[in-house]
């Protein structure tokens, strides 16, 4: 009894303890409530892009403001350097190559996965998901990508992962009247929405995520409110008053959009905050705060403003700088204001957290989780993180899809591997993220056994990705197709066979894939494309082509024509054919957001010099001369003139015959709208 006493005494002891001195981050802890969970989410948005990590220049006060009321995390990493595998990760804990989703716009959230909607929904939380999905294409008719991602395939609506309420972008909207984005519609609970949608998207989406919050509170309901906002992603677009606050300190277009959107962004930010005060849930509610990815870009210029702050690399590399995001967790109710760590966190990390909080397991929950729980973090416990962060991406060495990072990389407590591993240049590096957070000196050849080690868990990780692949994770049958093939292995088929297209999440920033516009049709079943087998398509197509965010460059390719009289268009050989008549012509739409001065360079063949025609766009034309590529079969580039597009936004080419030399006007792959130096 004696003893009972004492060790009853103790716990009160303890007990008090806890009460009067608790550690770093518990403020009055309800360990049976249900939290309200927000996960906010910008698009692209560098870690040195707000306020408070110490960007002085664009005005962020509503994040900043939250910050200081916050865990403020030093080091946290979005699950991979691009969109859509980022937000897989954020939704499911677990890393994008175990379900498909290499980069950008390929693959799905497949089905047999858990997100955190669909189990906390079984909580009896209200879930929506509001802005940017990227997970999935919104109707089986088609994709704003194009052919080339596989509508059908990639059927995958929010609300087949759990948010019963949805207001959704299939992917990237112009960040001011997202209207304009009309093969990229918002869709509400499955159908195109209309209304409301001019102006700032940040404010366009949050009108639709406060009366479900608003719901939620009037029904006395826990909620999860997935809150992806597309700003500062292309196409980077601020409204006038947003404009003008940096205009008036003197900062160019490009600046002022791009710091124009994130303030428009923080506004809404700081609405949200309000209403949670207003409503009364603010104290219980965990509202959190990333990017999905580091700033877009090579490096800053035009509306690619964004910062990396002190690391190495931009958005699709794993340098630091295109995964080391922003990270912030407000919940007054267990994080007292002022706390930060140092300790590596996750996008990874949100679903362990959140089910350890509301203290559930989903039945048939697929395994392993690649996240841990952040409860010991936020209780003080949590000294060092348990398990190192996996990072694998699509890329290789060349620029545009890496920015030269290794394919593949391990982050734990101190140290950073990169590796190429199983690629033949293989080459692994070691940086010490605690002295040299910049990835300035590669110390692999010093510490050969971190090395190894790091490696080795790389390794495994791949293997257990591979089984994850195939389905072994899953308590229900699952049969992978050739679109599960990881790409590290012999007989991976990206893009060619239609299972999703190159790894950019810029709309359609890959000019040759263009855009499908419903011109014709005026709803989003435009035309379907030309199976492959024939040998000609139908005229008209009308494709709009969006300029390439990195090079600048507007691809016009033959395929997006319009082709107007009896010119066809031959898939087989990617060229329109059979131009006989001098009165056939052709146009094309395309949309630029780098406006400049631009060479034309017309790609055509002919047997002979001579045929004459003219290029034009609004009023200005430009008359040109075929000169012979010896062959119709044959593509030689040429020079037609320059063109001077003053303004970002939709423009129409069209080209048309002079004369003819011979029995037809040319052969023609594509026009090329090239940046000329001075831009
Ligand atoms: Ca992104």
């Amino acid at each position: 009894m004696k003893h009972v006493m004492n060790h009853l005494r103790l716990s009160m002891v303890a007990v008090a303890v806890f009460l009067l001195a608790p550690s770093a981050f518990i403020n009055a802890a309800e360990p049976s409530a249900k939290p309200n969970v927000i996960l906010m989410m910008a698009d692209d948005m560098g870690y040195g892009d707000p306020g408070f990590n110490g960007n002085k220049i664009i005005q962020t006060p509503n994040l900043d403001e939250m910050a200081k009321n916050s865990l403020i995390f030093q080091r946290f990493y979005s699950p991979a350097p691009v969109c859509s595998p980022s937000r897989g990760g954020c939704l499911t804990g677990r890393h994008p190559y175990r379900y498909g989703i290499w980069t950008a716009n390929e693959g799905h959230l497949r089905k047999e996965e858990i997100s955190l909607a669909e189990a906390l929904e079984t909580q009896g939380y209200v879930t929506g998901h509001f802005g940017k999905w990227h997970l999935g294409t919104l109707t089986t008719n088609q994709s704003g990508k194009g052919p080339g991602r596989n509508a059908v395939r990639n059927y995958l609506t929010p609300d087949m992962h759990g948010f019963g309420e949805w207001f959704s972008t299939e992917y990237a909207v112009p960040t001011w009247d997202p209207i304009n984005s009309t093969v990229n519609p918002y869709y509400h609970v499955g159908k195109i929405e209309t209304e409301n949608l001019l102006g700032d998207d940040s404010r366009v989406l949050m009108d639709r995520a406060i009366p479900f919050i608003r719901k939620a509170v009037a029904d006395k309901k826990p909620f999860l409110a997935v809150i992806w906002f597309h700003a500062p992603h292309e196409p980077v677009v601020a409204g006038p008053e947003f404009r003008k606050m940096y205009a008036d300190k003197g900062y160019d277009e490009g600046q002022q959009n791009y710091y124009g959107c994130i303030t428009a962004e923080d506004i809404q930010i700081g609405r949200l905050r309000k209403l949670l005060r207003d409503l009364g849930v603010a104290d219980n509610t965990m509202l959190w705060f990333t990017s999905d990815n580091g700033p877009e870009g090579d490096e800053i210029g035009g509306t690619k403003q964004g910062s990396a702050g002190p690391f190495r690399g931009r958005k699709r590399s794993l340098w630091e700088g295109g995964i080391h995001v922003p990270g912030l967790l407000e919940w007054p109710a267990r994080i007292k204001p002022g706390s930060t760590t140092a300790i590596p966190c996750s996008g990874l990390d949100y679903f362990p957290t959140t089910l350890d909080i509301v203290g559930f397991r989903m039945k048939g929950q697929p395994e392993p989780i690649d996240g841990v729980s952040l409860v010991p973090l936020f209780e003080g416990t949590m000294k060092e993180r348990p398990v190192p962060i996996p990072f694998e991406t699509l890329g290789g060495t060349d620029t545009k899809t890496s920015r030269g990072s290794p394919r593949m990389a391990l982050v734990d407590n101190r140290y950073k591997l990169l590796t190429d591993m199983g690629n033949p240049s293989e080459k692994d590096l070691l940086f010490d993220l605690l002295s040299d957070r910049g990835e300035t000196t590669d110390i692999a050849a010093q510490h050969p056994d971190v090395v190894k080690s790091m490696k080795k868990i790389l390794q495994d990780f791949r293997a257990s990705c591979k089984r994850s692949l195939e389905g072994k994770d899953y308590s229900t049958p699952f049969t992978p197709d050739q679109y599960d093939i990881p790409p590290s292995e012999p007989g991976f088929a990206r893009s060619k066979n239609g299972g999703g297209e190159a790894g950019d999440d810029s709309e359609g920033a890959k000019a040759n894939k263009p855009n499908k516009k419903a011109k014709k049709t005026g709803g989003a079943k435009s035309a379907v494309p030309a199976p492959a087998s024939s040998d000609t398509a139908p005229s008209g197509q009308g494709k709009v082509t969006f300029q390439d965010d990195d090079s600048g460059l507007v691809n016009l390719a033959a395929s997006a024509a319009i082709t107007h009289g009896d010119l066809r268009y031959i898939p087989s050989q990617e060229k329109i054919g059979r131009w006989s008549n001098e009165k056939d012509w052709l146009s094309w739409e395309f949309q630029i957001h780098q406006p400049g001065k631009f060479k034309v360079e017309v790609s055509c063949g002919q047997t002979e010099d001579g045929s004459v025609y003219e290029i034009a766009v609004g009023d200005q034309k430009l008359k040109s001369t075929v000169s012979a590529s010896g062959d119709f079969k044959k593509a030689k580039a040429q020079i037609a003139g320059e063109l001077n597009l003053t303004k970002s936004g939709s423009y129409t080419l069209t080209l048309t015959p002079v004369s003819k030399q011979g029995q037809a006007v040319m052969t023609l792959w594509s026009v090329n709208l090239v940046p000329a130096n001075n831009r």
